[in-house]
């Protein structure tokens, strides 16, 4: 039986059409490539097919052995229409969308032009959810390269656009990584302005930990296992450089669950608890270091885009029921069979979280948007 609370998602993303702009402008990765119309008949005059233009987001996405029509991936309209975002959410009954810019945002941009578009970006966003009759909210982007004056400017600047709530952020920071000292004047500024991250991943794991038969598999090893495992690897590095304990106030938003970390966390607070290295010579903690298990449950936030009830109870259990809050990851998981109205993603996700929930309709409403709701500052925009 369908759910009857209304659904808040937090996890759903749009490339604009001043990113696509952006992506169609360059030839390296990452980039969008405009296939040429194939005539379906060569002497025929009927019109040609246009296909959707290829997404190529990661060197992988371009195999030299595939001729540049096969790179990467078809972006259809589902990935930049406001249009079909809003019947996507009408179909799901999904009364609020919190949107996001999907990856790889602006990681890849020289710093001297990563502040421009960053702004450029966030004001298309702002311009959307403005117009969307109160059904959209976004997370903004951030110009990562850039100085770490003009990062935290566009954080400031967040604060005053309506209808943004909090950032989306991809985990290579300025490619050393998140546990890079170089980002403290960045979270610093996210603490200052109660900003909420939405840490995300892009990068995956390297291919060689897939094997040789990795392409066999299709997009099913880097998706279900190096996403997660990139987040899980993230979070757990911001941990131990002490992200968490000089800036004790940051709000995270794991994507995917937090990947492996509900699963993972006691394993790494005993791992830190027999670490030598963080010891002195009579056997004292060099510094003090929060409980890995406080942080999940102080500073942490889960999406519940898990796909199976056995890690969302996980992610309830590890940062708590208020901690936890639905998503779809659209436009990403269609259905594969076309004219398919509702999502088979959408609806397992919604499964997982009943079953989760063990029937308690109050940790069910929770999760699927009061929780959203109380995290975002949405009560105005639910009637
Ligand atoms: O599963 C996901 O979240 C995604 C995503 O966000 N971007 C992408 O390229 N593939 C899958």
């Amino acid at each position: 039986m369908p759910t009857t609370h209304p659904l808040i998602d937090i996890h759903t993303h749009l490339y604009p059409p001043t990113y696509l702009s952006l992506l169609s402008s360059r030839t390296e990765i990452p980039y969008l490539f405009h296939p040429s119309p194939t005539p379906t008949d060569a002497s025929s005059t009927l019109p040609t097919t246009s296909p959707h233009p290829r997404l190529i987001i990661l060197p992988t996405d371009a195999p030299p052995t595939l001729p540049p029509a096969q790179h990467g991936r078809p972006i259809d309209p589902s990935y930049s229409s406001v249009a079909q975002k809003l019947a996507f959410m009408s179909t799901h009954n999904i009364r609020t969308s919190v949107l996001s810019l999907a990856n790889p945002w602006l990681d890849f941009l020289p710093a001297a032009e990563a502040a421009l578009w960053a702004t450029k970006v966030n004001d298309e966003f702002e311009a959307i959810c403005a117009d969307s009759g109160g059904r959209l909210f976004a997370f903004g982007c951030l110009p990562v390269s850039a100085s770490a004056d003009e990062v935290c400017n566009e954080i400031r600047r967040l604060k005053t656009l309506p209808h943004i709530r909090g950032v989306i952020l991809g985990t290579s920071g300025l490619g050393r990584g998140l546990d890079d000292a170089a980002l403290d004047p960045m979270w610093a500024a996210l603490e200052r302005s109660r900003t909420l991250v939405f840490l995300h991943p892009h990068y995956g794991l390297p291919n060689e930990v897939f094997g040789p038969r990795v392409q066999e598999y299709g997009h099913v090893l880097p998706l279900s296992l190096g996403f997660p495992m990139e987040t899980t690897v993230a979070f757990t590095r911001m941990l131990l450089s002490g992200v968490f304990d000089r800036f004790s106030d940051l709000e995270v938003l794991l994507a995917h669950a937090g990947g492996a970390v509900p699963f993972l966390a006691g394993r790494v607070q005993s791992c830190v608890l027999h670490e030598r290295h963080f010891r002195d010579a009579v056997g004292n903690m060099v510094r003090k270091r929060r409980d890995v298990w406080d942080v999940l449950r102080k500073n942490v936030w889960l999406d519940a885009v898990t796909y199976g009830e056995v890690a969302t109870r996980a992610a309830v259990e590890a940062v708590g029921r208020e901690r936890v809050l639905f998503g779809t990851d659209h436009p990403f998981f269609p259905p594969l069979d076309d004219g398919a109205e509702e999502w088979l993603s959408v609806r397992t996700n919604v499964e997982a979280v009943e079953g989760a929930s063990a029937g308690n309709e109050e940790t069910i409403g929770m999760v699927l948007g009061g929780n959203a709701v109380r995290l975002l500052g949405l009560v105005e925009t639910v009637k």
